[in-house]
């Protein structure tokens, strides 16, 4: 067996995978493996492509603090420019000759004797993988990678074209063709705008009505942008701003919702603004608090649901038939193309199948049975020198995921300083600081319009519990990461047995 020795190994080339390859890079812990399912870097924002993909969170916050992009066009960036950046940043990063792409982890074992893991891979597309030894594992896989379909009878049986919004077909000319969106997530509502002139007929099939405030979007001048990139100072300012204007949105999520009816009513009145029939305003008004679900934007959406060409279909979906989906009520209507903005696996990500910890029992079985959590969400009893990004309780619906990651990232750089200053050869989460910790966030949670809404969400699991996002401010997030707390983690020595995988090193695989 080709084993390939590494120090650390990153999984997942997004944001997160790809911020942890530059602050390890330049804390001088070079010796790491990036390994990304995708041929290329971007996460989430290469793989949503669909027509009108864009970020909701102002782009001068939704980027990295350490790479500012004076040339955005928008307040709220199109998919391209977001992904763009992310490449450049990538590019200027010295760090690609350590990436590995088209690669998917089959799984990954912690060798306890050994204090590493045993990472096997697979070529994305079935070819074979490499198999790596690393100290160190740091999960970047994100939270909304993996396209949930919907459980509806017959789905499989549909005989036109059907695709999930996260994997859109750009073969696939919708011009004149009738056109099915089921969901009406951030996904959706992005989607229905930007097809509807397009399409013959569109369909818009919704479960739950989101609420959709207006988009204060705008184009940045030549002027503006000069300023941004010349006056000392001045993009660190606006972003700070920005910072402190959506962290003040807050206490309305966490403690007390009703500061969030002012943003109720300006829903109501888009709605009011973008729809003129009576009816059709009954069908898209929500039925329980703001806030409870993600907050969505949009000036196009509701004259997009007013058109001529479109009908929202608010009875159950019954089944998909080879033509087209079959309502509760028995209408049937037909459907060419059939777009799947159902969202994402959230409550139960697929690595925690892939991974098995100290005691042999894979991470999946551990959340499954309790919920997922993990230590600042970051680390898990069990699971010694593995680290997320990204992880249980660190998603927000206010504010810039780059934040989290950020903080993250850099106590996960302290975590490693503090290994190799110590001798340490494993560290690993007590599961008394993991349950105190989870135990915590619950507790806040009740108090939160996500879990006193009225709302069912991707936010919760199975049992009720918000195990994806953070009930606190991200300044208390960056505090709670600011430096590693190795007094809630049980070390280990370097180990004394041989690396029984000691084979090449990245650096010597890769000149040879
Ligand atoms: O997914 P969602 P998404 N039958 O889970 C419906 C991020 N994002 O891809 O509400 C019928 O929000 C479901 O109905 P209900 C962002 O964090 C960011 O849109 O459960 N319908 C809902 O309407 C976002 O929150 C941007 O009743 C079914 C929809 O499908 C996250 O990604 C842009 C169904 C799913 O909505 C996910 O967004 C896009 C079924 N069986 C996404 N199952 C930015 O701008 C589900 N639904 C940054």
């Amino acid at each position: 067996m080709n084993v390939i020795s590494v120090d650390h190994l990153v999984i997942g080339a997004g944001f997160a995978g790809l911020c942890a390859a530059i602050k390890l890079d330049q804390a001088g812990e070079r010796d790491f493996v990036v390994i990304e399912k995708g041929s290329d870097v971007g996460g989430t924002w290469r793989d949503n492509t669909y027509p009108g993909a864009a970020c909701d969170v102002p782009s001068q916050l939704y980027s990295y603090s350490f790479a500012p992009n004076p040339d955005w066009s928008m307040s709220f960036s199109p998919q391209p420019e977001i992904l763009a950046y992310i490449k450049r940043v990538a590019d200027e990063s010295g760090t690609l000759d350590r990436f590995v792409f088209d690669t998917l982890v089959e799984d990954a074992t912690w060798d306890d004797a050994a204090q590493r893991w045993t990472v096997r891979t697979a070529g994305n597309g079935g070819g074979e993988g490499t198999t790596y030894s690393a100290r160190t594992v740091i999960s970047g896989a994100g939270g909304l990678s993996a396209p949930k379909l919907p459980e509806i009878s017959g789905i499989d049986s549909f005989a036109g074209e059907l695709f999930h919004s996260a994997e859109w077909d750009h073969d696939v000319d919708l011009s004149g063709k009738r056109v099915a969106v089921i969901g009406t997530g951030a996904s959706s509502i992005q989607i229905v705008p930007a097809i509807q002139e397009k399409v013959a007929h569109l369909d818009v099939y919704q479960r739950t009505a989101p609420y959709v405030i207006p988009r204060n979007d705008r184009r940045y001048s030549r002027l503006e942008k000069l300023a941004l990139q010349k006056v000392p100072g001045l993009q660190s300012l606006y972003r700070t701003g920005i910072y402190w204007a959506r962290e003040g949105y807050v206490p309305a999520f966490t403690m007390a919702p009703r500061l969030a009816l002012p943003a109720q009513k300006m829903a109501l009145a888009n709605i009011r603004k973008g729809i003129k029939d009576p009816a059709l305003r009954a069908a898209v008004t929500p039925d329980y608090q703001i806030g409870c679900k993600r907050i969505l934007i949009s000036n196009t959406y509701y004259p997009a649901l007013a058109a001529d060409n479109c009908d929202v279909v608010t009875d159950p979906i019954a089944e998909i038939t080879p033509t087209g989906i079959v309502t509760a009520d028995g209408t049937a209507r037909d459907v060419d193309v059939l777009i799947i903005a159902t969202g994402f696996h959230t409550t139960e990500l697929p690595i925690a199948e892939k991974v098995t910890g100290r005691s042999g029992r894979p991470l999946a079985e551990k959340w499954n049975e309790s919920g997922m959590s993990a230590y600042k969400g970051t680390a898990v009893a069990d699971f010694p020198n593995l680290f997320f990004i990204v992880g249980p309780n660190t998603g927000l619906g206010h504010s810039s995921m780059v934040f989290m990651i950020e903080s993250q990232v850099s106590y996960i750089v302290d975590a490693l300083r503090t290994m190799r200053a110590e001798g340490h050869g494993s560290v690993e989460v007590t599961a008394a600081a993991e349950q105190a910790w989870s135990a915590d966030l619950q507790r806040r949670m009740k108090r939160t319009v996500w879990s006193s809404g009225g709302c069912a969400s991707w936010y919760l699991d199975k049992h009720g519990n918000n195990t994806t996002l953070w009930p606190r401010s991200t300044f208390a997030f960056r505090g709670e990461t600011a430096s590693f707390d190795p007094e809630v983690y049980t070390v280990s020595a370097v180990s004394t047995t041989q690396n029984p995988h000691a084979g090449p090193t990245q650096r010597e695989a890769v000149s040879s």
